[in-house]
């Protein structure tokens, strides 16, 4: 297939018509998964990384590495002059950002690309307009991707209005930042008495928490599910959906198993939604890979937020579709045109995703330390990516998620049948994980069934408590 030229004079230097050298901005399980793809591509690669992940095994894997600060994220992952000095001196041409720390940060990415770097993602402005979740919302309705019913825009200040809007949208009602997203800054609402305390509070939470008092309304959606569609498109008007995931399993807004497709929903509406989300990127002018959040409750979607970067689940997608989406954000960030178009993809089986935690499987308090002994599962259908090995000191700065195990089968009971063996063949020592509390999910009768809502864990772990 005739590949386009690419939009950089700088790329043009390299054979392969991507990139010379790509900096990973980023840590961890999706450093060393970047890598992965880089390398698979031809492209070299530069790690940056903290004091505390200097003698990681995946840093040395990389062609280069920079020390760019402390442990603490705030001098390391999060330094945008020293991420970009990096590139710099390294000579180089993209920088990806991973998920978490600076991916999503509209002022990063412009920062990358005024220094003459490309930024793996979105062009800023519409990482920005995603990043405020009423321009999101607006942009998203304009484009006919449904919305959950609340206030057009943001809150008014006056109280009547405020009222009126909460009446005409049904009682209860859900107060959210627009500078929130990921389950900070909202509040339930259920009756006219709270209301304009609650909105009065979410407004100073929201100040404090994101310089931003901006509020919006929506009607509150009691037991939905959380799928996700991902979507791919590049710079040339092209656009697909590589289907749903289903992250319903979660606690305090943390996913835990994520699986695709989505049990229980209909070939059809799925297909209905997907190419909403694929025809709202060709309207926006969407680049990369990224995720269109939606609640689905009672047969319907209902958008809540656009995620631009790539996510921690990307691997139920990629084991789904045969795609690998790191790569694809890499091409079309290189001004590449999609190789595919909708009728190409097919989702074929069924992969299903344990987070795995450094933590304690009942208090989820975390669990850093050294790992003493370290074997991952195999075997036909399993896929592990993580960057630990025995003798891997996790550090106490970051998140807790030591790696990802995921199975695919031609079935969801084949899928959940090779997870149950990895995870009775996996051994962790040195440090607690959750691979207890995923073998007990994996036998969980609700869970077998699919469809659970994202209440169901933090329901299940009370009821487990109250027992105890
Ligand atoms: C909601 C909702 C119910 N109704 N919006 C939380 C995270 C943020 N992305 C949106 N969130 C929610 N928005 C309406 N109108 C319930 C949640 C919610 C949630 C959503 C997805 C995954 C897990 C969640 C856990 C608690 C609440």
């Amino acid at each position: 297939m005739a590949l386009r030229a690419p939009s950089s004079a700088i790329v043009a230097k390299n054979p392969n018509q991507l990139f010379g050298k790509v900096l990973i901005a980023n840590r961890g399980e999706i450093a060393l998964r970047i890598q992965r793809a880089c390398r698979e591509l031809g492209i070299k690669t530069v790690m940056v990384h903290s004091e505390a992940d200097r003698d990681a095994k995946y840093i040395r894997l990389a062609d280069e590495s920079v020390c760019i600060g402390p442990a603490a994220s705030a001098g390391s992952y999060l330094n945008i002059p020293a991420i970009i000095a990096a590139a710099e001196v390294t000579d180089a041409q993209a920088i990806h950002p991973g998920y978490g720390f600076l991916s999503e940060n509209a002022d990063f990415a412009e920062k990358v690309e005024r220094s003459g770097f490309v930024f793996i993602g979105p062009r800023p402005d519409t990482i920005r307009l995603m990043g405020d979740k009423v321009s999101a919302k607006a942009a998203m309705l304009k484009a006919g991707v449904p919305c959950v019913p609340g206030s057009e825009g943001s809150l008014p200040e006056d109280a009547k209005e405020i009222v009126r809007i909460a009446r005409a949208v049904g009682y209860p009602v859900i107060i959210k930042a627009a500078g929130g997203g990921g389950g900070r800054g909202m509040r339930v609402v259920h009756t006219e008495a709270a209301l304009i305390s609650a909105v009065a509070l979410t407004r100073a939470e929201a100040g404090a928490a994101f310089g931003n008092p901006t509020v919006y309304m929506e009607k509150f959606l009691d037991r939905p599910r959380h799928i996700e569609i991902q979507v791919l498109a590049d710079e040339h008007k092209n656009a697909v959906y590589l289907f749903e995931r289903d992250c319903s399993m979660q606690r305090r807004h943390q996913k835990i198993i994520e699986e695709a497709p989505a049990p229980g929903i209909s070939a059809r509406a799925l297909m209905r939604i997907g190419e909403r989300c694929a025809d709202a990127c060709r309207k926006i002018s969407y680049r990369g890979a990224g995720t269109f959040e939606f609640l689905y409750q009672d047969d319907e979607f209902f958008f809540i937020e656009m995620n631009t970067r790539v996510q921690v689940e990307h691997p139920v997608t990629e084991l789904i579709t045969g795609i690998d989406i790191v790569q694809e954000q890499i091409r079309v960030a290189a001004g590449q045109k999609l190789r595919f178009r909708q009728r190409d993809l097919a989702r074929r089986g069924h992969a299903i995703e344990c987070r795995i935690n450094a933590e304690d499987p009942f208090t989820f308090v975390p669990s850093p330390g050294r790992i003493t002994s370290w074997h991952p599962p195999g075997g036909p259908g399993i896929r592990v990516d993580s960057h630990v090995y025995a003798n891997y000191f996790v550090p106490p700065h970051y998140d807790s998620m030591i790696g990802k195990l995921i199975a695919y089968g031609d079935t969801r009971d084949q899928a959940i049948a090779r997870m149950r063996i990895a995870l009775s063949e996996m051994v962790v020592e040195g440090i607690k994980t959750n691979i207890p509390l995923h073998q007990e999910l994996l036998q969980d009768e609700k869970f077998l069934r699919g469809g659970t809502s994202i209440h169901y864990l933090e329901e299940r772990l009370a009821k487990r408590k109250t027992a105890a």
